[in-house]
């Protein structure tokens, strides 16, 4: 048995956890559901500032989550300048800015892929009105989730609508700042179930490549068919320096956007070796390790408390792996010394040393139980009467 827990390796890890930022999504904070039904919750935040006050809360008590991502157009607002020195006063920032290409009556055939040119330039518009946004708010990061597919062979042609999309994300790339970053994410199906136009990280990597250095891809955990093998994509996205971010969440069947490390925490802590390995964890590393969740019938605030929680016990897990015990039986085909220096991390309770982490850092050891004796969940059900609760897709 490797020994995960030297002093030195140790010290190591909690001095890379230190650094750790998560990225949380604002729509994790309003209410959501599946298309029988949407929960509402007490407490549920009300507009875009209530819910960068509740992903500050997520903050104050990881000290890990800065950042929020948006949502054009779920968080509009008025003025957002007003919005980020929101987030600024209560020691958060705005992240990656996010387009909706999929709530349009227009885009039933597509957004950026479409076949007429009206649309196409109402859906490159629409990012002329993000990035607007980007400036605003400070935030560098556009992400871009294209819903577009067909849902039967030959309703569209397959390379004509490729073609399409090339020339639609050139023009969006081309008005990017320098320092901006265009973040292209993939789904394998849904909405459409005969052929997505970006399905698989492949097909963003290309049109990445083809856009230029300030593009890079974003992987979804919950995008992937069963058995699909998440870390060697990592591990080859990584290669080619174009792991933009993750959108972490878990899956059981489709795109379930459940708490991250909740169905298979082994995959999660085999997703944060390769990152670990490849020395990516670093804060300019490039990677932005984002959530993409809905907590459709469990409390938001927790919810994205044990989030964060569940991304930083496995990345102590990857962070304590005998890298040399590792590479050793690697090098000599010790297949089950090899595979036990993985595993022998993976067993290691990490709990303890985050604890010391955060105590390091003067918060609670423990925060989800911090956060529920603080009393604010049952503040934000009294106080927050009247007004239409936040939800997911409006
Ligand atoms: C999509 C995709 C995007 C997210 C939206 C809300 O399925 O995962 O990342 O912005 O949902
Ligand atoms: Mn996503």
């Amino acid at each position: 048995m490797t020994d995960p827990g030297t002093p030195d390796r140790r010290a190591a890890a909690l001095a890379a956890l230190a650094e750790q930022t998560i990225e949380l999504p604002s729509w994790a904070f309003g209410n959501s559901g599946t298309r029988f039904k949407v929960f509402g919750q007490p407490g549920v935040a009300r507009d875009p500032f209530e819910k960068i006050e509740d992903a500050a809360q997520v903050h104050r008590y990881t000290g890990a989550a800065p950042r929020v991502s948006l949502h054009v157009p779920w968080d509009l607002v008025d003025d957002f300048g007003k919005l980020a020195a929101h987030a600024a006063d209560l020691g958060v920032s705005i992240g990656a800015i996010n387009s909706n290409l999929f709530q349009d009556d227009d885009y039933r055939l597509g957004s950026l892929t479409h076949p007429e040119k009206r649309v196409r330039d109402k859906a490159i518009a629409h990012h002329t009105q993000c990035i607007d946004v980007m400036r605003a708010t400070g935030s560098t990061d556009l992400k871009l989730w294209l819903p577009d597919g067909t849902n039967y062979a030959g309703q569209d042609d397959l390379r004509g609508r490729q073609d399409r999309l090339a020339d639609s994300l050139q023009q969006i790339y081309a008005q990017l700042d320098p320092g901006m970053r265009l973040l292209l994410e993939y789904k394998f199906y849904e909405p459409y179930f005969y052929a997505m136009d970006i399905p698989d990280w492949g097909t963003s990597l290309l049109h990445c490549l083809a856009l230029g250095e300030q593009a890079t891809v974003v992987l979804d955990t919950g995008h992937h068919a069963p058995g699909t093998n998440i870390e060697f994509i990592v591990m080859q996205l990584l290669r080619a320096g174009r792991l933009g971010a993750f959108d972490f969440n878990s899956r059981y069947y489709g795109d379930d956007d459940l708490i991250v490390g909740s169905a298979d925490p082994f995959q999660l802590f085999r997703i944060m070796n390769e990152i670990v390995a490849a020395d990516a964890l670093r804060p300019d590393s490039g990677v932005n390790f984002m959530l993409d969740q809905c907590h459709n019938i469990e409390p938001k605030i927790p919810g994205q408390i044990r989030s964060v929680t569940n991304v930083q016990e496995a990345t102590a897990k990857a962070l304590l792996v005998d890298r040399e015990a590792l590479a050793a039986a690697q090098q000599s085909g010790d297949v089950l010394g090899a595979h036990g220096a993985l595993t022998d991390a993976f067993s290691t309770d990490v709990r303890p040393l985050l604890a010391e982490l955060r105590e390091s850092k003067g918060l609670d050891a423990d925060p989800y139980a911090a956060y529920a004796r603080s009393g604010h969940a049952e503040r934000i059900a009294r106080e927050r009467v009247g007004g239409t609760q936040a939800s997911w897709g409006a």
